[in-house]
């Protein structure tokens, strides 16, 4: 059994991260996600995430393509995630292109394209334009 990894916030779900965890989810026979903590997130992005991270696993974990989530506490501890989920491919989007490879002697490491023209922070931003008028 092939079991694939990767890693991300899925904050304000929507499309772009549904295609990225099915494509993920077809490079093998099983899909972990680990989701960041809503800590990490502050550390990472400098703001409150707009769903916990309670919400976030819900939601993920309850995509078809998706088996199992787990919440991913720190970036420094990607290899154990790795190691612990017994992992044989490790999944990013290419904004993270190469920033990965330390990992490819646990794994194949494997970069997909991002679907283009959406994002979390493009959806808030389209949100509260219609709230403000
Ligand atoms: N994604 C995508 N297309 C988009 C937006 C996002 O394919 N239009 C992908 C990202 O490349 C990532 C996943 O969806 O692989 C989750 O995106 P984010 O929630 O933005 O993840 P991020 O905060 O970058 O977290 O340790 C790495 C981090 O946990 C990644």
């Amino acid at each position: 059994m092939t079991t694939v990894i990767t890693f991300g916030t899925f904050d304000v779900l929507h499309v772009g991260h549904l295609r990225i965890l099915q494509r993920s989810s077809e490079l093998g026979d099983r899909l972990v996600v680990g989701v960041s903590s809503d800590a990490l997130n502050v550390a990472k992005k400098g703001r409150e995430p707009v769903f916990s991270q309670e919400e976030r696993c819900e939601l993920v974990v309850n995509l078809k393509c998706v088996d199992e989530v787990f919440v991913e506490e720190s970036l420094e501890l990607k290899r154990d995630y790795i190691q612990k989920y017994a992992a044989d491919v490790l999944v990013m989007g290419d904004d993270w292109a190469g920033r990965f490879d330390f990992a490819s002697d646990l794994c194949r490491v494997v970069y997909l394209p991002r679907t283009p023209s959406i994002s979390t922070t493009g959806v808030i931003e389209h949100i509260s334009k219609l709230g403000g008028s």
